[in-house]
């Protein structure tokens, strides 16, 4: 026996297909509440996508550490052994909502820890760097990769015109461009937490990390073609791959592993450390394992669950900090903005964004949509002599401290030895590729130039991929060529 259909307030309504009227053929009647509120409520039903990573798919999981890394940090949830609830969402940049997930793109890869001290948010991508250093540039950044203003069409020469003027994107592009860009499933590529953090251990040491999620399932890509076709085919082959693993019981798993570098290293350091458009060398620094983190429940309803949960990089717990990274240091504001604009001022009541294992006893109160609320004897103020919540300064040590020159300024990094816009791109290209993702590099290069770059644009496209690799530079420029003269004909140059 089916349950009675009722008004959203549980009132018992007689009809779900006739409207109120008077007479057959008479007017609707304005009290016909439940017509009202069924209409009403169907035009309120979106809240705003995320201005980036609209598209996505999430489950939940479970983190277990398998390694003892308490030396480096006191944080619970990375103390040997700890099990520790977690919810992933992963997701493309640029694409709006309904955008395929098979276009060629970084992947978010957001991570939330339900931790005995509070959620801890790693939201990071499938790279482990990122196309710019300063987030001053974010917006301009995404608004290169996304519609023009004009025609609301996305436009390869819009974005090549960005990348070619901001050098520091090398690296990312080299990334995007390569097998990386079109990951096969989201089960099948890594997880960057991409920023230097901190993890300060029990005696208050600090050390700087970079997190790595290896996925089990190994690295694999689709090529373009194949990422086009399925585009077609099913916009959502991604999310759909994930939710039926999970219900075949099929659980994908990462082992999360960090790199550590010592406090005194930085500064000297071949790279600055915390430059996100750089990665530290696994020479330098080689990867230690933590744990087994395994995604095995898909969420109860992808509304409330994924659309509706808030990672933020502000969301740290004891044990880890931030770091002089401008990109974590902007992140940590933009987050929770973002969350308050798109779900609310009390977002953090939400279903996946309520602490499991730790009791809020924040002086939060009150709000659009507040859902809990202090017990009446608890003060709404600090300090207070009613034995309302206290702050800890113990807690202190965790809140990103590190030594800096307070002058003010407007500059970009320290340069370090080997630090260089084109460093480390070609060093991936020539060291890291092998010739077939070296010939996959070129063509997906040649490909998305073609899609319409033009002057003065495309000289610059050239000169870019011959400061990344002089070789690769020079088979780019013949690949467009030819293509050109094999009748590819890019708009007129722009003025
Ligand atoms: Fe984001 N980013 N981002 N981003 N980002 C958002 O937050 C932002 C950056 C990433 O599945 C937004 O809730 C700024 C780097 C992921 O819900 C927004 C800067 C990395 C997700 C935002 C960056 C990321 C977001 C959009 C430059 C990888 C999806 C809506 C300082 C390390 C999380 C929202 C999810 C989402 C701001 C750059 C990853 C607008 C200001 C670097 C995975 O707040």
């Amino acid at each position: 026996m089916t349950k009675p259909t009722t008004t959203n307030t549980g009132t018992p309504v007689e009809s779900d297909n006739e409207s109120l009227t008077a007479g057959t053929q008479g007017p609707i009647l304005l009290h016909d509440h439940y017509l009202i509120e069924k209409l009403a409520q169907f035009n309120r039903e979106r809240v705003p996508e995320r201005i980036v990573h609209a598209k996505g798919a999430g489950a939940y999981g479970e983190l277990v550490v398998t390694n003892d890394v308490s030396r480096y940090t006191k944080a619970k949830l990375f103390q040997p052994g700890a099990r520790t609830e977690s919810l992933v969402r992963f997701s493309t940049v640029a694409g709006e909502q309904g955008s395929p997930d098979t276009w060629r793109d970084p992947r978010g890869f957001a991570v939330k820890f339900y931790t005995e001290d509070g959620n801890y948010d790693l939201v990071g991508n499938n790279t482990p760097v990122f196309f710019i250093k300063d987030p001053i540039k974010f917006p301009d950044f995404i608004r290169s990769q996304k519609r023009l203003p004009g025609n609301g069409l996305r436009d390869h020469n819009m974005q090549w015109d960005f990348w070619t003027l901001r050098p520091e994107t090398a690296h990312q592009v080299t990334w995007l461009m390569g097998d990386r860009g079109i990951p096969k499933t989201y089960r099948h590529m890594n997880g960057y937490g991409s920023h230097t953090y901190q993890w300060i251990n029990a005696a208050g040491e600090r050390f700087w990390v970079k997190y790595h999620f290896k996925t089990d399932q190994g690295v694999d890509y689709l090529t373009q073609a194949d990422a086009d076709r399925i585009a077609g085919e099913n916009a959502d082959y991604h999310r759909k791959d994930l939710w039926d693993a999970i219900e075949r019981g099929e659980f994908p798993s990462w082992t999360l592993h960090v790199q550590v570098m010592p406090d005194a290293d930085a500064e000297g350091y071949r790279f600055n450390p915390f430059d996100l458009t750089k990665v530290w060398s696994h020479k330098d620094y080689p990867l230690i394992e933590v744990g087994k983190w395994t995604l095995n429940r898909n969420p109860g309803n992808y509304f409330v669950d994924i659309e509706q949960a808030a990672f933020e990089p502000s969301n740290v717990v004891p044990g880890i900090g931030f770091s002089p990274d401008k990109m974590l240091l902007g992140r940590v504001f933009a987050y929770a903005d973002a969350h308050r604009y798109r779900i609310g001022t009390n977002y953090a009541q939400l279903p996946p964004n309520l602490p499991r294992a730790a009791e809020v006893n924040s002086y939060s109160k009150e709000g659009a949509m507040r859902y809990t609320y202090n017990d009446a004897s608890v003060p709404v103020y600090a300090p207070n002599s009613f034995g309302g919540p206290h702050a800890d300064p113990a807690q202190a040590p965790d809140g990103g401290l590190w030594e800096f020159d307070p002058t003010m300024v407007r500059a970009g990094y320290v340069q370090h030895a080997e630090d260089g816009d084109f460093t480390q791109a070609g060093t991936m290209v020539r060291e890291v590729f092998n010739d077939e993702q070296r010939d996959r590099l070129v063509n997906n290069i040649v490909g998305h130039v073609l899609g319409g770059v033009r002057e003065p644009v495309l000289s610059r496209v050239f000169e870019y991929w011959t400061n990344v690799d002089p070789d690769l530079g020079k088979r780019v420029e013949e690949g467009v060529l030819a293509g050109l003269d094999g009748g590819s004909t890019p708009p007129p140059a722009q003025g």
